[in-house]
């Protein structure tokens, strides 16, 4: 297991590579580069760049997260290969700095939803939140992307780019007539000429479940549960099509039991994403802290099904809350995280060391 932590690059992170690398057991950051539109090629100077930076901090850079795939992608449109052949080169500039994972959604319109980005907890920390009967209040979901940009303190929310949000109305006319088969088969086809140049390239795809893992706004989502992960991965059948298993997204619906997860797709998991939820109902939810007792997940057994799978991939600790004070991207402080982290390495010490007992 390789621990990282994710940082979205100067100018867009707060929080400075040399307090990563202070983190114990943080081999590497997990990058990305914000200022590249969905669907344009990224540029090889400019992760060249990235990866001189993150090395001379004394960290490593093989995960990206994300490669954002294009709507045109999703909703099956013909202009879709241009933006398919942008990935395809974009993978092949990756490989040139010794990218392995490649994170990525197939979300429609908007990536992770939250009600309330700032909730405010009993012990004066905040945390992301989410509530259906909220969600379903809102009749102009326009209105809600300005809201949450507004809300954000400022940062741009990943997977909530600008340019997406400007069209919604007309994004939202689009899917009007895609269904979920309509989507998995967008899947396919786009996977079908990803993967060999992921092969090619030795870099794995590893899609991140829908968070929260069900239809919202009548849109169709797809990587919901462990059916659909097994149809998605049975879509090209290479281990280079694979999972980020996002513990706290799929956790959500209390049907997906985590650990079982874990067992069963094994080693088509590439990147793990451990982290905490408190279910207070279905379809209501806070992040909380990543301990055990704090939230609805057992860190524990999630740690454990991943040592007993054997997994060598890379793990982060996921949405922090925000705690002492710090001002930041939401659910990615420094605080919350590193704790975090320091909870998930002291979990798997353990279990290693019971192991051979
Ligand atoms: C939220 C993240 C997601 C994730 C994307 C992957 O914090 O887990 O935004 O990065 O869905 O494409």
């Amino acid at each position: 297991m390789k621990m990282t932590f994710r940082w979205y690059g100067s100018g867009f992170d707060p929080i400075p590579l040399k307090y990563i690398r202070q983190i114990p057991g943080v081999t590497g950051v997990v990058g990305t580069l914000m200022d590249v539109p969905a669907g344009e090629l990224w540029p090889l100077e400019k992760i060249k760049a990235l990866q001189k930076e993150v090395n001379d901090a004394g960290l490593e850079l093989e995960v990206i997260e994300s490669v954002n795939v294009h709507e045109d992608i999703k909703l099956g449109l013909p202009t879709r290969d241009r933006y398919i052949e942008n990935y395809r080169q974009t993978l092949r500039n990756l490989k040139e700095i010794g990218i392995k994972v490649v994170c990525y959604n197939f979300m429609p319109v908007f990536d992770w939803t939250r009600s309330d980005l700032a909730k405010v907890l009993p012990d004066g920390s905040n945390v992301l939140s989410y509530d259906q009967s909220i969600i379903d209040k809102i009749t102009d979901p326009q209105k809600m992307a300005d809201e949450i940009q507004k809300d954000s303190g400022g940062f741009e929310m990943p997977g909530w780019e600008p340019e997406r949000m400007a069209s919604l109305k007309k994004l939202f006319e689009q899917y009007k007539n895609v269904s979920h088969d309509d989507l998995l088969a967008n899947l396919k086809y786009f996977l079908e000429q990803i993967i060999p140049v992921c092969e090619e390239c030795d870099i794995k795809m590893a899609i991140h479940p829908d968070d929260p893992p069900w239809d919202i706004f009548g849109l169709p989502r797809i990587t919901t549960n462990a059916e659909n992960l097994e149809r998605i991965l049975g879509l090209v059948d290479s281990k280079y099509n694979g999972l980020t298993l996002c513990s706290g997204s799929l956790g959500s619906n209390p049907d997906n039991d985590i650990p079982a997860v874990i067992r069963r797709f094994g080693n088509r998991i590439h990147f793990a994403h451990v982290r905490n939820i408190k279910i207070h109902e279905r379809g209501r939810f806070d992040e909380s802290s990543h301990l055990s007792t704090d939230g609805s997940l057992d860190l524990f057994e999630i740690m454990k099904a991943y040592h007993d799978i054997g997994f060598e991939g890379y793990v982060r600790p996921d949405h922090g809350r925000m705690i002492w004070d710090e001002k930041g991207r939401a659910g990615y402080g420094l605080y919350d995280r590193a704790l975090g982290i320091t909870y998930l390495n002291g979990l798997w010490e353990a279990i290693e060391k019971m192991s051979t007992r």
